[in-house]
């Protein structure tokens, strides 16, 4: 059990923000009365606001170029658990944990379990990867997984997703999230007909063995490692392949897995429309699938996927039930204040799109008029809800700054000191 945060720690650090955090709060709740909103309201749907944290993500992430590895990185799963919880300890909004197999497979899951527990955490969603392969593999994924030509590869790739669902089952996880890296680098190197053929059979295979409550998200991407096609490249073949598999099957979206300046907003509109919407993989980016930290570069943008999402909630549309997690790579910060940082960003464009003034949207669509419709939008988008955030994470027994808590804990060097490089690292790039 590695070094620890304490709860006193964390209410002394809050004392010195109190008395602005208060004035502030109070500031902004006046001027939400005066546009008929309840701060009060606001705050109770910020503190129950959840986004994930990936395993992978507590790691120092890299690029194909090279790796530049913070001291005191996390060397298996229970430290990536430990400091998962720091991170859910400051911010208050990250009680789930997706984990990653075989990258955070232990001879016991049960103990795994316990250990997450515990530490206050749950599981979200589970991850299978074919996209590499393993020491002692029989069959190599070069060519391919769920979608290989040769059969006895494909019902490999098969069966580890079915170990996963096994696995998840043992977390209390509800779903499994199927990103495979399948695709060609070559015009007529594949038949794209027969690619997804096969890929569909692989996945019906899989959705057979998923229990009753289980979801599965269909994950797509435009590139990579493939560079000229891929088999499940955009949300269209995603949405297609989740209404060929059935109910359970819906798609995922993440943000950095689309063409350059697609309208992701739109693409969430539609699958909310077909109950196809499965969940977010958060994260920016300026050129491709660049994994940044949510908001750093389009922050409107994920508040107007927000607005989809609130909107929807707002309708109380009929099988709307999205989960949310980070899928980021951090190169040059410390991922556990990358994801603190993140998660409040998340958190941040939902509180936004809740102060949008629905009904006065809704008129002034109908009557066309463009400029005051797209300025009920920026209103809300230009308000600082900051305080919001901070009284959320403060009512939850979180840190009211959670950088510097983070730093003046000094949980990093401990971690370094407790933790010797091992010189691997289950941090990965997907
Ligand atoms: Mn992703």
């Amino acid at each position: 059990m590695g070094y620890k945060i304490t709860a006193e720690f964390v209410s002394e650090h809050n004392e010195q923000y109190l008395p602005v955090l208060k004035r502030e709060y109070e500031g902004l709740a006046e001027k939400l009365i005066n546009q008929g909103i309840s701060i009060a309201e606001i705050t109770s749907k910020a503190r129950q606001f959840q986004v994930a944290v990936p395993t992978w993500g507590v790691g120092t992430g890299g690029t194909r170029f090279a790796r530049f590895p913070n001291p005191g990185e996390p060397r298996n799963i229970f430290e990536k658990l430990d400091d998962c919880s720091v991170i859910n300890q400051l911010v208050r909004s990250t009680g789930k944990v997706s984990p990653h197999f075989p990258w955070d497979k232990v001879s016991d899951p049960g103990e795994l379990k316990q250990h997450a527990n515990s530490l206050g955490l749950g599981f979200d969603t589970v991850n299978s990867n074919t996209f590499q392969d393993q020491a002692n593999q029989e069959h190599s994924y070069k060519y391919g997984s769920l979608s290989h030509t040769s059969e006895a590869t494909r019902d490999q790739a098969v069966a580890h997703n079915i170990e996963c669902i096994e696995l998840g089952q043992k977390l209390d996880a509800a779903g499994i999230t199927v990103w495979v890296g399948d695709g060609s680098n070559f015009p007529g190197q594949q038949h794209f007909q027969h690619s997804l053929e096969r890929y569909l059979d692989s996945m019906k295979k899989i959705y057979a063995a998923l229990p009753d409550d289980w979801q599965m998200l269909i994950e797509h991407k435009m590139f990579e490692p493939a560079f000229y096609s891929t088999v499940i490249q955009d949300w269209g073949t995603n949405v297609l392949c989740a209404m060929e598999l059935g109910e359970k099957a819906r798609s995922l979206v993440d943000l950095g897995h689309h063409a350059p300046n697609v309208n992701i907003e739109m693409i969430v509109a539609r699958l909310i429309q077909f109950k196809k919407l499965a969940g977010f993989h958060f994260n920016d980016s300026k050129y491709g699938d660049d994994d940044l930290d949510s908001a750093s570069i389009h922050p409107y943008q994920q508040f107007l996927i927000f607005n989809e999402l609130v909107d929807a909630e707002y309708r109380k549309q009929d099988g709307f039930s999205p989960t949310y997690m980070l899928d980021q790579s951090h190169n040059v910060t410390d991922p556990i204040e990358s994801l603190m940082n993140s998660a409040i960003e998340v958190q941040r464009s939902y509180v936004q799109a809740l102060l949008v003034d629905r009904e006065a949207l809704y008129a002034y669509q109908e009557s066309n008029d463009a400029l005051m419709a797209s300025n009920t939008l920026k209103a809300a988008f230009n308000t600082d809800v900051s305080s919001i955030l901070a009284m959320a994470r403060a009512d939850n027994g979180g840190a009211i700054s959670p950088i510097e808590a983070f730093r003046d804990s000094h949980y990093r060097s401990e971690a370094a000191k407790a933790r010797p490089a091992s010189g691997q690292s289950g941090s990965g790039i997907v």
